[in-house]
């Protein structure tokens, strides 16, 4: 008989690891400019090599390239430039204040602002964004934004719109398209196809934009609504942000060795692109490009996203343990500020002195917004919502249990 071998299974890790560097060919780039731009009405079958491929706008040298190259005027592209600082300032700034335990707890989007910034810019009043913690973009790249509010929430205090019910970072503003976030990861991927199913069926013509990371792709929520988006060609732009960490998991253990996130999409019959997220030309044509399919009842399109998380994971994470500190800085996509900074310079329409009075301007405007929230109270300084509000909201009609045990708060407040 001959002998069998035991079996074993593959286990997949990261190359690089604290102390020796990450080999970054195990990410497929594509030059800029090569890759082809189908008709927005194309059948999904035909994207499939643009979900294996890495669609990019920006070459070394800072210029537009290929058939992606947006039509953006120096304006739009200035606001971009504007929002991504205003994003990585308003990061830094709170990041401090939970260290001052003015809250309990921050998440930064370091290294990815492109992404939320061009995608704020793509998409139309009315459409809605369901997403995770790290797209505090959408809401900052809008000319209609209230930061103040954003910091009261950060705070959990007297004017936190969420009423200190939510944890830190996780917004919501109907207004502005921006759907309460969801600490149960991908549970809004689906909630969001089913949104976009809802606009088609009443017949308006607003759109979804959904939001997952690389690591919560492995959870069953997200292929059901790729199930959905597929037969019912719903309108709706499904994100995939593979920003290569899950926390203290590698992008592989979500499944991308030897596939790509996009290829879920594709597998699913549903139009598929690999984009470079640190390219902000990039970030806006593939937008614009799935905003106008899913608007025309051509179909859902996925979009992965290929970026780098550069800050830990959260306020709560030390990534010095578990990846080399030099990994941001050797990511092969480069940081999407410094490459939309040389392209702007390489028009004549920026420099490095426009580049940092903006800068210093645009962190005074968070200075100014967290003093102003600050009037509010903190979580340090206890200023929160009573806690009998607690009962509040969830009925029209408070019924008489809750009555009574707020009455009993109340009088055992009071005692
Ligand atoms: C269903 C569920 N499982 C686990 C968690 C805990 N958790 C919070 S964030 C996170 C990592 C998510 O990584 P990824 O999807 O890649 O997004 P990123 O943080 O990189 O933006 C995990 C495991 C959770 N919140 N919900
Ligand atoms: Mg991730």
């Amino acid at each position: 008989m001959p002998q069998r071998k035991p079996l074993h299974l593959h286990v997949p890790e990261p190359t690089g690891r604290p102390g020796h560097d990450t080999d970054f060919s195990y990410l497929p780039l594509s030059a800029a400019g090569a890759k082809r731009r189908p008709p927005v009405d194309v059948a999904a079958a035909q994207t499939n090599d643009l979900a294996f491929a890495l669609i990019r706008v920006l070459d070394e040298d800072g210029k537009a390239i290929g058939p992606w190259a947006p039509q953006m005027d120096v304006a739009l592209l200035k606001r971009g430039m504007r929002a991504m600082l205003l994003t990585r300032a308003f990061d830094a700034r709170m990041l401090i204040a939970q260290r001052q335990k003015k809250m309990s707890f921050y998440m930064q989007c370091l290294g990815e602002e492109a992404i939320a910034c061009a995608h704020a810019l793509a998409i139309g009043d009315g459409d809605m964004c369901f997403p995770t913690y790290r797209q505090q973009g959408l809401l900052l790249a809008r000319e209609d934004n209230n930061m103040v509010d954003m910091i009261c929430q950060l705070y959990s205090n007297a004017r936190d719109p969420m009423k200190g019910r939510q944890l830190p970072v996780m917004y919501s503003s109907k207004k502005q398209g921006f759907f309460s976030i969801s600490g149960n990861l991908a549970t809004q991927v689906i909630q969001g196809v089913g949104w976009a199913m809802a606009s088609a069926i009443k017949g308006d013509d607003k759109v979804a934009s959904v939001w997952i990371g690389d690591g919560a792709t492995a959870e069953a929520d997200f292929h059901t609504a790729l199930t959905f988006a597929h037969v019912y060609r719903a309108p709706v732009i499904i994100n995939v942000v593979n920003n290569q960490w899950a926390i203290s998991t590698f992008q592989a253990i979500a499944g991308g060795e030897g596939t790509t996130f996009a290829a879920r999409g594709a597998g699913c019959g549903i139009a598929s692109l690999r984009v470079d997220g640190n390219d902000f030309l990039a970030v806006y044509a593939a937008s614009k490009w799935a905003l106008e399919r899913a608007r025309s009842s051509f179909g859902p399109t996925l979009i992965e996203w290929v970026t780098y998380r550069a800050g830990p994971h959260s306020t709560s994470d030390d990534p010095s343990k578990y990846r080399p500190t030099n990994d941001a800085a050797r990511f092969p996509l480069g940081d999407p500020i410094e490459r939309l900074k040389k392209h702007l310079i390489g028009l004549g329409a920026w420099s490095d002195e426009e580049h940092e009075a903006t800068k210093k301007a645009l962190e005074a405007q968070v200075a100014a917004a967290q003093k102003e929230a600050e009037r509010h109270g903190t979580l340090a300084d206890a200023h929160g919502q009573s806690v009998d509000t607690m009962f509040e909201d969830v009925y029209e009609h408070m019924p008489a249990h809750l009555v009574r045990q707020r009455q009993e708060l109340q009088h055992g407040l009071g005692a």
